[in-house]
């Protein structure tokens, strides 16, 4: 199923007076209303190939319908996302969950969806139908050099199909790590995950970047041997410039400060890759802004500022993907709304009174540091995402219209209802 021009329309025809008022009203109190548009329109957020398919949890899975059955159809479902808010411009793929088995018609497919390829995700967190040996203790901290070299090869074919499609970016999230004590040394573990992430950085291309992605426990939850941004910053440093840290929102210990992670490593300059979704407790894969969304401001505030301090593009100088796993909602619908709310996040950081708040700060003035902040948290942004939608053929509302137009029951009728989205 595609998304006409047309139904956008006159989709936006309805909503356009209400939007307009409310867009005047907003831009008359903000002298850089139209600055945060343009930035809006410009900032596009990957979407893994693995969130399009309904998830589950160890005690099971409940199925939806109409998933994608295989990578073409996974592009065509993020193609329907990116012309309901054209700011979902880029697609993950996972190895091998979607290995193409025709570059060229990939790469054209994608391109008429006007998508690009965002980084390539490796796996050795699972076994595979046919592979020699097991990752059941691990992949690159293995015990056994030659299992370690079997997930090297692997990333090093990750790293080839993302050439041809032109990707520029390998994602690297290990479960390696023991859940008993004594069950590993450490240090051993560490240098054996080392060596391996070397063999891999020296099979990167020039103009690639490797990001190597921590998380504090699971499925492993005695040590995890990439357990946290330090264990993860040390990686990154000892491979080189092409090696970066990346925070997925999700693999933090309870009420650890993300946004001060986030900001020392921008200063190293060695954050590379960003991983949404939200959380009550765990890695609850939970959407993006649905249980904590002042952290979510509160991250972006530091990543727009770090950014700036570092002159860096927000648009390209990092990725930004949601990883998240839909268990309830239509996996399409909480995209978007995964994509408004980072949407959202993203304009009240730059409504930010820098000036100010620095002067704040210089002066210790605790109180009105926090009246800068909320002042901007509790800004109404959506006239402003919204106007973004707007001046690019976007929806004005894409829930709302991803329910009229039926999307959901299209797909079912085209796919089936009983279809399963391959990976997970
Ligand atoms: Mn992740």
């Amino acid at each position: 199923m595609n998304i006409d021009k047309n139904q956008i329309a006159e989709h936006n025809q309805q909503l356009e007076a209400v939007q307009n008022r409310r867009f005047n009203q907003l831009a008359e109190d903000l002298p850089n209303a139209e600055t945060i548009v343009q930035k809006l329109v410009d900032f596009q957020v990957a979407i893994p190939s693995w969130a399009l398919g309904t998830g589950g949890t160890r005690f099971g899975r409940f199925s939806g319908g109409g998933e994608p059955r295989n990578l073409e159809e996974k592009i065509a479902d993020i193609g329907l996302l990116h012309a309901l808010n054209r700011s979902s411009g880029a697609i993950s793929l996972h190895i091998p969950w979607d290995i193409p088995e025709d570059y060229a018609a990939i790469r054209t497919l994608a391109s008429q969806y006007d998508l690009s390829f965002d980084a390539m995700n490796s796996n050795t967190f699972q076994d595979q139908q046919g592979q020699a040996l097991s990752y059941k203790f691990g992949s690159m901290q293995h015990v056994d050099k030659a299992v370690r070299k079997q997930a090297v090869d692997h990333n090093i074919d990750v790293i080839k199909h993302g050439i041809e499609l032109g990707s520029k970016s390998l994602t690297v999230w290990l479960a390696d790590g023991s859940s008993f004590p004594g069950q590993l040394n450490f240090r051993r573990a560490f240098q054996n995950t080392l060596e391996s992430l070397q063999e891999v950085y020296a099979a990167l291309p020039e103009d690639w970047k490797i990001f190597v992605e921590y998380k504090a426990f699971e499925p492993n939850f005695y040590s995890t041997t990439v357990g946290d941004w330090g264990q993860s910053l040390l990686y990154a440093s000892k491979l080189g410039d092409k090696a970066y840290t990346l925070v997925d929102l999700g693999h933090h210990l309870p009420n650890a400060n993300i946004e001060q992670i986030v900001s020392l490593l921008l200063m190293e300059g060695k954050l590379g890759g960003f991983h949404f979704n939200d959380s009550k407790y765990g890695d609850d894969d939970l959407t993006t802004g649905s249980i904590k969304p002042y952290q979510l401001f509160l991250i972006f505030s530091e990543l727009v500022e770090g950014m700036d301090n570092r002159g860096m593009d927000h648009t390209k100088d990092l990725g930004w993907m949601i990883d998240a796993s839909h268990n309830l909602k239509d996996p399409l619908e909480d995209l978007l709304q995964s994509v408004e709310a980072i949407l959202i996040a993203y304009a009240q950081a730059l409504l930010v009174d820098r000036a100010a708040l620095t002067e704040a700060q210089s002066a210790n003035d605790v109180v009105r540091a926090q009246e800068i902040l909320q002042h901007a948290f509790r800004t109404d942004v959506r006239p402003l995402v919204a106007e973004a939608r707007k001046r690019t053929g976007a929806a004005l509302n894409p829930v709302q219209l991803f329910r009229e137009l039926g999307v959901r029951s299209q797909l079912i009728k085209e796919r089936g209802a009983k279809t399963v989205a391959t990976g997970l």
